[in-house]
């Protein structure tokens, strides 16, 4: 009985027309060159050792049919036979099972099998099919049923495609060479058992030399040294994945990775000048803002928060300076109150600088920038102010009009007023002047 089933022979060859020689079909060739011989195989040996042997790659109830097939006859797929027949036309072959009859068809007479329409490997890779061999006349089965499967034999007719692009990545600025940005991937719905249908390999259109992409992982690295945000922030990075290796011939598809240079601490502030003239008038009270400045910096966020200081010395100790923290502007306060009479300018240094600080960049000498203040005080026109708030003066009774009495003095502190020049204090002598 074994012998029996053993002898429907499942009979392939594989035609390669001329048009399949592309490069593309190539590998087609060497794998049945593995597999068997092309043209006629068999007869299949009974027993176990032949059969196992090739148990894992190649099964010999095994037919293959291209995919995608344009020619415009039926595609043989292959051929049916048993040892009863003795090509007097006294045996039937039958075929059922997936697609019988509708993709593939079978001369029951020849047991030549051919499939009607072109097949997606993509869409459906296997069918699964039953074949019989009948006696023609009394319709009674010469064996038992045979089953077998059809493969559809991948082409590369499917590009790699980045299914989760665009993508977004960030990388701080200053990144070394080969610093990680992200990963991409492209996935090919091709064979990827077999040949290079789906052997995807990843290239850098558009984005060089600033960032570089593994070929085989499609991870991006930076390319480039010092990349500064300050000067480009956003790149557009055209990255492609191309099936068969890369190789000429290979479809491809592309995808676009948009990155962004994230900020580091790399700018300390800058005053726009090196002198700041105020002007303020000497009647200010303690604790009033007298002007302000501003260092700019051209980082963001974090790194783009200033903090002033007066420098220690002589003209500092009269202000204070304060940082507006909505735009980072120096408020100068004052400490102690003016007398323009007393000192008409000061002299002070303001440091501005960063608090939070990246050690990477400190070796390009100090990171903050000093300024100098300089302050005129104003004059403020003050009235005449006398020097005691009530004067006594004691007269004699009878004491005849026009006889001085006594002295009232007062002093005009404005340097420079017109009304009690000279020396600035003046005494006026007190009389009697009437009843
Ligand atoms: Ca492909
Ligand atoms: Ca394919
Ligand atoms: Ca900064
Ligand atoms: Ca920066």
């Amino acid at each position: 009985f074994l012998m029996h089933q053993n002898s429907l022979l499942l009979l392939f060859w594989f035609i390669i027309n001329e048009g399949f020689l592309s490069p593309v079909h190539l590998p087609l060739q060497g794998r049945l060159g593995k597999e068997g011989p092309r043209g006629l195989v068999g007869p299949i040996k009974n027993g176990g050792a032949g059969f196992q042997r090739v148990k894992r790659g190649w099964v010999w109830n095994q037919f293959f049919v291209l995919e995608e097939y344009m020619g415009s006859d039926p595609q043989y797929v292959g051929k049916l036979h048993t040892d009863l027949d003795k090509g007097d036309s006294g045996v039937k072959y039958t075929l059922s099972g997936e697609g019988a009859g509708t993709i593939f068809t079978i001369d029951q007479t020849t047991g030549d099998i051919h499939a009607l329409r072109s097949l997606d490997r993509e869409e459906k890779a296997y069918y699964t099919l039953r074949a019989q061999a009948v006696d023609i006349e009394t319709g009674r089965p010469l064996e038992p049923e045979s089953e077998f499967v059809i493969k559809v034999q991948d082409i590369n007719d499917n590009e790699p495609k980045f299914l989760e692009g665009p993508y977004t990545g960030s990388v701080p600025e200053m990144s070394p060479v080969g610093t990680y940005v992200m990963q991409v991937t492209a996935t090919d719905a091709d064979d990827p058992t077999y040949g290079n249908s789906a052997r995807v390999v990843y290239s850098i259109l558009h984005g060089q030399p600033y960032f570089s992409v593994d070929p085989k992982t499609g991870v991006i690295r930076t390319a480039l040294p010092n990349m500064d945000r300050e000067v480009k922030e956003l790149y557009h990075v055209l990255i492609q994945a191309k099936d068969m290796g890369g190789q000429l011939g290979g479809l491809a598809g592309t995808t676009t990775v948009n990155i962004t240079l994230s900020d580091v601490n790399d700018n300390p502030p800058r005053f726009s000048k090196s002198i700041f003239h105020l002007r303020v008038p000497e009647s200010s009270p303690v604790g009033s803002a007298v002007g302000r400045i501003k260092a700019h910096d051209l980082d963001i966020g974090k790194n783009a928060e200033v903090e002033y200081n007066i420098v220690p010395g002589d003209g500092g100790t009269t202000f204070d300076i304060a940082t507006n923290v909505h735009n980072q502007e120096g408020i100068i306060v004052l400490k102690k109150p003016l007398d323009y009479e007393t000192k008409k300018a000061y002299t002070f240094k303001v440091e501005a600088s960063n608090p939070h600080l990246d050690p990477r960049f400190h070796n390009a000498g100090p990171f903050k920038d000093t300024a100098t203040v300089k302050v005129n005080v104003l004059d403020v026109d003050e009235p005449p102010v006398f020097s005691k708030p009530s004067y006594t003066m004691d007269v004699y009774e009878d004491t005849p009009v026009g006889i001085i009495i006594g002295a009232v003095t007062a002093q005009d502190l404005d340097v420079g007023s017109s009304a009690l020049h000279t020396s600035g204090k003046t005494s006026c002598y007190c009389c009697i002047s009437g009843n």
